[in-house]
């Protein structure tokens, strides 16, 4: 532990808190079901599936942001932290949302988006009219470089969505800063009445009854003091400098005395820009700080930037040892592959070629299930959802895909940047939901937000709902073999075979031994002398001896001894 740190205290001697067992499903609303037929999803939309979702065996719903937004980062914008976003519905439509729910026995938690606001928030419209309104200091401003050293924004921060992290206000003649789009500007932690502002929004929705929040971009709330330039090593990957701020730790640890621990609560921080090493303080449950994190080092190990590079299974088994074991005794992780900001996981992780996309989505749902920490499922992957054939840059709705394409044009080939796009692209995972093999998927009767996957035809609930084998059903299955094994829930974890080119092997608990085939080959696997399989737990595979067959994309389950 780093020496600034305070002395954690013991423990708290509580019991196994609920979010540990849990199963998340994370919803993007805009995508998620339409009902009123703007090609737009609403909450009456997520009502109405509700019965779908407690059938899978969904405990936690988290929420990506539902609150009035002008939607420049679809709703990661927020212009009214109370409201509910009009395409969205009402409140009464959350309140009715919310009670589904909890008559379900499911918990609601919600995206917390206070990095930054919009800049149409009555804040930022205050705090723009004068130097010395009371909101000036609610987002920061500063001078421009000094004309002798060549004037232009503060230092040389860049924005996430492209260009400078900075844009000028003519108004009063300053820069304000901006990680990400300039109609998103970040709020001013360094301001207590900021940080009262968040502390009372946060009870305004605990109040009302959801349990909990994922933190967007929490690690940034902590700006470098004086704002230096950064090194050329930090700009390729400015994250690292914008997360490791001097005062994270106290304004969390402040969040959780002001706020958390006044009610029964989930926390996840979104860690971009923290390493393992360095989320473990966030996530030691003695240090009341949050509860979980999500982090980018699996979803991003073949991303630099706007380019996919690649990844290797061994490589991505070191990364789950190294993240299992940074979590330590104290800790606990999220386990994901993928969420709104980056690819299907089929598409990503597996082979979504059609004669191959159901068997490896299972073998991909059975890693996140079985792995030791919090499942998070985003919506469709239960499904086995894939990338979207984008044709051209038109095609994509994301301002990231744009920004970063402004910033890149003059040295790169479109052809170029449209395939990685393609591949990387987050519009990918945001196509609507694949209810149907119907009109737009069964997602709207109007004109979607954004295309749907024409693979919805193949690829869809409904189908998949009456059809034993399918992804849904194989998922949903886990989630209920998961739900009543310890040694799943609670077990320890351990590789077996960490250099294996094409089998992921790795034992939970005393009792269990996960296999899963990462290839289409047909794999004989032998078992470490000292195993004795005592058959199958989950699903079904040939033991011979000492050897497992594994077809192409399978995965199994077996109960085993140590002899
Ligand atoms: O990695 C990224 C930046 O290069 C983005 O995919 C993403 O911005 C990053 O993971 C942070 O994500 C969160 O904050 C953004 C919002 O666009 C994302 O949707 C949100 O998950 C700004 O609020």
């Amino acid at each position: 532990m780093r020496d600034d740190q305070p002395t954690p205290t013991a423990d708290p001697a509580l019991g196994r808190p609920w979010w540990k067992d849990a199963v998340v499903y994370q919803i993007y609303p805009r995508s998620f079901l339409d009902t009123d037929g703007d090609g737009v999803g609403d909450l009456p939309g997520i009502t109405a599936k509700l019965d779908y979702l407690k059938a899978l065996g969904v405990d936690v719903v988290w929420l990506s942001p539902h609150f009035d937004s002008p939607n420049a980062d679809n709703g990661y914008d927020i212009r009214d932290y109370r409201k509910v976003m009009a395409q969205f519905g009402t409140m009464a439509d959350f309140d009715a949302m919310l009670a589904g729910m909890s008559a379900r026995g499911m918990r609601l938690i919600i995206d917390l988006v206070v990095n930054h606001s919009s800049d149409e928030h009555a804040w930022f419209v205050e705090s723009r009219k004068g130097r010395d309104n009371p909101y000036r200091d609610y987002y920061i401003w500063r001078d421009g470089r000094d004309a002798s050293l060549g004037g232009g924004p503060p230092n040389n921060y860049s924005a996430f969505f492209g260009g400078p992290a900075w844009t000028f206000d003519q108004s009063t003649g300053q820069y304000y800063l901006h990680y990400f789009a300039a109609k998103q500007p970040d709020l001013n932690w360094e301001n207590p009445k900021v940080r009262e502002e968040v502390h009372d929004l946060m009870r305004f929705w605990l109040d009302k009854g959801v349990s909990g929040f994922r933190m967007d971009v929490i690690p940034f709330i902590s700006k470098q003091p004086g704002l230096p330039d950064l090194t050329p090593a930090e700009r390729r990957a400015p994250q690292f400098v914008y997360a490791a701020g001097p005062k994270l730790h106290d304004y969390l640890r402040e969040m959780r005395r002001e706020v958390l621990d006044r009610y029964d609560t989930m926390t996840v921080g979104e860690a971009f820009g923290l390493r393992p090493e360095d989320a473990r303080d966030l996530i030691d449950s003695r240090r009341r700080e949050l509860d979980l994190v999500i982090n980018f080092d699996i979803v991003r190990m073949d991303i630099d930037g706007w380019r996919k590079t690649s990844w290797t299974l061994p490589r991505l088994k070191a990364l789950y040892t190294e993240l299992d074991q940074a979590a330590g005794p104290f800790g606990w992780n999220t386990q994901f592959l993928s969420n709104h900001d980056n690819p299907r996981s089929v598409s990503h992780f597996g082979d979504d070629d059609p004669a191959w996309v159901e068997r490896s989505a299972k073998v991909l749902n059975t890693l996140i299930l079985t792995q030791r920490g919090t499942p998070f499922l985003y919506q469709g992957e239960e499904l086995g959802m894939t990338n979207y054939p984008f044709q051209t840059l038109d095609d994509f709705d994301d301002l990231e895909v744009w920004g970063r394409w402004r910033d890149v044009k003059h040295r790169v080939s479109e052809a170029e940047y449209l395939a990685n796009a393609r591949a990387m692209g987050r519009d990918n995972s945001r196509t609507p939901m694949q209810w149907t093999s119907g009109p737009n998927g069964g997602f709207t009767s109007g004109k979607p937000w954004l295309p749907v996957n024409p693979n919805a035809s193949t690829i869809n609930a409904e189908d998949q709902a009456a059809r034993p084998g399918s992804v849904l059903a194989h998922t949903r299955a886990l989630i209920a073999f998961r739900r009543g094994s310890a040694d799943l829930r609670e077990g320890g974890y351990r590789d077996i075979d960490p250099d294996h080119e094409q089998v992921f092997a790795y034992r939970r608990g005393e009792r269990l031994l996960v296999l899963l085939n990462f290839g289409r080959e047909t794999v004989r696997y032998a078992l470490p002398d000292g195993l004795t399989v005592e058959g199958a737990a989950f699903g079904a595979a040939e033991v011979e001896g000492q050897v497992v067959t594994l077809a192409g994309w399978a995965s199994v389950i077996l109960a085993v001894r140590d002899v």
